[in-house]
């Protein structure tokens, strides 16, 4: 196997060369961050809330690129715990370990999967196996719905304002050395690969505890994409997904078999412009796609943003100016039978070799997506359909088939899980927990509550920043006052703005109840269960 660790595409300019395959940092490289960072914390200054709600003052005293790289670096400083592993514990362990595999398209909605019986046009007899042979998480959530963000915790296990990765813009930077999960699993004796698109702005895989890696800078093209494989540049001809599993196959040939293997896929598909395999692109033409029911949603008591959004690209009445409602879901169900294609062929493989009894496989999304609900397009918001997310996970030594799980799982557990089924110590600055419990039964209940968190983004101006806390009956969001004069902000004049849903009597969240005085006491525990969550992760500006 060829070694990734040499050059690779990257979206822009040079990135910082470091070997990160020890996963060593320590108080004593930095100390001067660790005072930053807790001083931060300490004294919620206005300075550090406007840089991190995606704003940048040019009065600002520091830079937020600096600001970022100073106090998250010394958050990691704090907590990353360094590994040891005696070679006689590690040639063990690594005998009875499960291969872990990460699938994930790019905006798939929770429940764009044929067995879940929402959209039974869909093709997806392979997504249908994951399922009804393994698990499906039905409570699976991103802490962020947006892209880049999202991704960066998948890598690493932190939150977006951890990782500094807080838009989707190339001036958010993932911290350098803020560890992604692949030097983990490889000292832990993991062969690893990362496959497809990462998306994750000024950064790049390489040098990151990977054997084997084929990417390709921001979000490439459905046809005739180039990637970069161990930092070779490969020109291809045809179909991204199509060559994103052959890429997986070729890895899965080509590894060291004398160890287990952590592989990370990440489809272009099925992101804007959902452009399909043309052999496929006629397949739904006859298919009539029924509207969703919130579709003339009113916003009646809730922010007046969404009736801007509504006439944006990301609302119905702009984006179907160019789609219409039909041929986009036609055109989304298309491009994901390429994907399920790659999912067959990865079962095939890895029940030929024998390896499929002992492997894990974990199908996901970056982020949900609206087609249609609530008059919307695209995800970043905070209701239901943007943050819920695909999570099937297929492992016949572990689980049962058509096992339902109904604990609330998180983006943010993705990478303590692999480690915890690849028998490695979670290190203390990931901030997600392990399903690992969860399906050994030994956690019924799950978590309580989490955080959410999304920050205004200028070319996308309609959503404004906006923080959340959801348990697993309640739902309560605050749009907070941050003071941003762009003529683009929304809803000027009508900041800090709430809204509270009783999920289990109004699901599809059509009721807002911040103002309903029965639910003042609901309201006032949610909110401060929200400034909790903000302290807990280390929100640097806190609750607003
Ligand atoms: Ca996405």
């Amino acid at each position: 196997m060829v070694n990734a660790n040499s050059r690779q595409g990257r979206a822009r300019g040079p990135a910082p060369r470091r070997d990160v395959t020890e996963v060593t940092i320590t108080p004593e490289e930095s100390p001067d961050l660790v005072d930053d960072w807790l001083d931060c914390l300490r004294s919620r200054q206005t300075t550090v809330y406007n840089v991190l709600r995606g704003i940048m003052n040019t009065d600002d005293k520091i830079g937020r690129r600096d600001f970022i790289n100073r106090t998250l670096g010394a958050a990691a400083a704090v907590t990353a715990a360094p590994m040891v592993w005696s070679a006689q514990r590690r040639a063990a362990a690594t005998r009875r370990r499960p291969n872990v595999i990460f699938m994930y398209t790019d905006d798939q909605r929770y429940d764009a999967v044929h067995a879940m019986g929402s959209q039974p046009w869909l093709r997806t007899p392979n997504m249908d196996r994951l399922m009804t042979r393994g698990a499906n998480f039905r409570n699976s959530f991103v802490t962020t719905s947006l892209c880049s963000p999202s991704r960066s915790s998948l890598l690493t296990g932190c939150y977006p304002h951890i990782t500094g990765v807080v838009d989707n813009l190339r001036t958010s930077n993932m911290r350098d050395n803020l560890p992604v999960v692949f030097p983990y699993l490889k000292k832990a004796g993991y062969s690893t690969a990362y496959i497809g698109k990462v998306h994750v702005p000024n950064f790049s895989l390489a040098d990151r505890g990977l054997d084997f890696l084929a990417t390709f800078p921001g979000q490439g093209v459905y046809f005739d994409n180039t990637f970069f494989v161990n930092g070779k540049e490969t020109p291809t001809k045809g179909y991204i997904t199509d060559h994103i599993n052959r890429y997986m196959l070729e890895f899965l040939e080509e590894r060291d078999t004398a160890k287990p293997f952590a592989m990370y896929v990440g489809h272009k598909a099925v992101h804007s412009g959902f452009e399909p395999d043309p052999k496929y692109k006629d397949l739904f033409r006859n298919e009539w796609m029924p509207l969703p029911q919130t579709w003339d949603d009113t916003y009646e008591g809730r922010p007046s943003y969404l009736k801007e959004r509504r006439k944006s690209w990301h609302g119905l009445d702009g984006c179907l100016q160019k789609f219409n409602y039909s041929d986009l879901q036609r055109r989304i169900a298309a491009c994901l039978v390429s994907v399920d294609d790659g999912i067959g062929q990865l079962l095939a493989f890895l029940k030929k070799t024998g390896e499929l009894d002992n492997t894990i496989i974990i199908y996901s999304s970056d982020n949900g997506f609206f087609s249609g609900q609530h008059g919307l397009n695209d995800k970043r918001a905070m209701y239901e359909d943007s943050i819920r997310v695909p999570y099937l996970v297929h492992c016949p030594k572990l689980i049962k088939p058509g096992t339902v799980y109904d604990q609330m799982v998180l983006n943010i557990d993705l990478a303590p899980t692999l480690l915890d089924f690849a028998g490695v110590e979670i290190p203390k600055h990931m901030q997600g927990r392990s399903w690992k419990p969860v399906v050994e039964g030994k956690e019924r209940a799950g978590r309580e509550a989490w955080l959410y968190e999304y920050n205004w983004e200028k070319a996308y101006p309609w959503d404004p920043t906006q923080f959340g806390v959801r348990t697993r009956r309640y739902k309560y969001i605050r749009y907070p006052d941050v003071g941003n004069t762009d003529p683009q902000y929304p809803m000027k004049g009508e900041l800090p703005y709430d809204e509270l849903y009783d999920l289990q009597n109004d699901s599809l969240e059509m009721r807002n109840l911040a103002q309903d005085t029965a639910s003042a006491g609901v309201l006032r525990e949610m909110k401060d269960l929200l400034k909790k969550k903000m302290e807990e992760t280390g929100y640097p500006g806190g609750f607003r």
